[in-house]
Order: structure tokens, then sequence, then C-alpha cells
């Protein structure tokens, strides 16, 4: 699948504003800063279509972009620490309302590849096993270890949460790994949904 001219179509802060035109929606989740702009930009071939940041951003924004055949959204980052209870609890909401809500045909969830995964990374794939959401594990940022450090750090990461090895995907935004993966994934559960 090539993704052609994908575009940005809003952002929305409460679920009396989510977005949905019929088309599936394939989400991404992760840890803020973990890089889930960076791979929207990577599956798009755009560098520009989502805002990267060095700082963990605040926003509790879901953003949505047309990827022609499947709508990508793109949840607000968790794991963020300097964010008060009340936030935390806001944030909450919104995802379990945008779960229980928008029918999800494949989440991506990020997690880093270099750190184990986080309490929120594993409640993250509980809440996906609970509303019984299909998920990718996208192991992100991989052009930061050692290419003979990348397989033995996915078995790592699968047995830490429970997955076989080929549920989990290494990526790099620096260098295009997992790319075609990814959207072979994606391609896969559209064609299944037909
Ligand atoms: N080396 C490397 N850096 C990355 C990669 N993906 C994201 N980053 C960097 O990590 C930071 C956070 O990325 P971003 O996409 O904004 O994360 P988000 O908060 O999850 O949307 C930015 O400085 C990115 O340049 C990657 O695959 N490799
Ligand atoms: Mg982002």
């Amino acid at each position: 699948m090539v993704i052609k001219d994908a575009k940005f179509i809003t952002s929305v802060a409460s679920s009396d504003k989510f977005y949905y035109d019929g088309r599936p929606i394939v989400a991404a989740s992760g840890r803020s800063n973990v890089g889930k702009s960076s791979l929207i930009n990577m599956l798009a071939g755009n560098g520009k279509l989502a805002k990267t940041s060095d700082t963990p951003g605040r926003t509790r924004l879901i953003n949505y972009f047309d990827f022609g055949a499947f709508v990508l959204a793109d949840l607000p980052g968790y794991g963020f620490a300097k964010v008060s209870k009340d936030e935390k609890d806001k944030w909450a909401r919104l995802l379990e309302e945008f779960f229980a809500t928008q029918k999800i045909t494949l989440l991506l969830a990020l997690v880093d590849i270099r750190h184990e995964p986080t309490a929120d990374d594993k409640q993250m794939i509980n809440y996906l096993y609970h509303y019984a959401i299909p998920f990718t594990v996208v192991a992100t940022k991989a052009d930061k270890l050692a290419k003979t450090k990348i397989k033995p750090q996915l078995l790592t990461l699968a047995a830490a949460i429970k997955l076989g090895v080929g549920d989990i995907v290494a990526s790099s935004a620096e260098n295009g790994m997992g790319k075609g993966e990814i959207l072979s994934a994606i391609e896969k559960v559209l064609r299944l949904k037909d």
C-alpha cells in the first residue's frame, strides 16, 4: 500500500467532537515522546504532516489524518510525569470514550525499543484486550540500537508484554525501518474488514 497526499483533518479535545466519516480508523497510542508523530509522518512520506517535538507535549488532543483508504487517529500521549491527577483523569476518560465509541480497525501501540515497557504501556495493552481492539506493537527508534541488538530486544519486549515476537515491528523514523511492515499490517486488517 502506498500512501499519497495524506492530510490533516482535525484536532478534537472531547468525545462529542470525535471524527467519523465511515472509513476505517487506525489509531496510534504511546507515551509522550515515543515517536507517534514521527511514525505518522514516516507512513505518510511527509515529514511535515504531524508536528514532532523534543519536549513531551501536554496537549490532550486527538489528531485525525486522512490517509485515503483509512483515517489515522493520533492519540494523546500518556506517561508525562508533570501532569496533575485531574489531567490524567481527563486523559483516561477521553481515551475510554474513544475506545467505546470509535470502532478501531487497528491500533498501533508504540513503545520505545530501548526501554522495558512502562506500567502505562502495559496498562494500555490491557485496555486493548479489554475492548477487544486488534493491535500491533511498534517498537520505535530502532536506529538508536546496534543492528545486532534489535532482534534480541524485540524478543525481550514481546516477553514483557506477553506477545509473540511476530506481533512486534521494529521501526525507525530516521531510516524508514518498519514502514513496509506496518503498512502491510494495516492493509491486512483493511482487507479482513470487507
Ligand atoms: N532517532 C530517532 N528519533 C526519533 C524517532 N522517532 C521520533 N524521534 C524523536 O523523538 C522525539 C519525539 O518524537 P515525536 O514524534 O514528536 O513523539 P510523540 O510525542 O510520540 O508524537 C523527537 O525529537 C523525534 O525527532 C526515531 O525513529 N528515531
Ligand atoms: Mg506527537
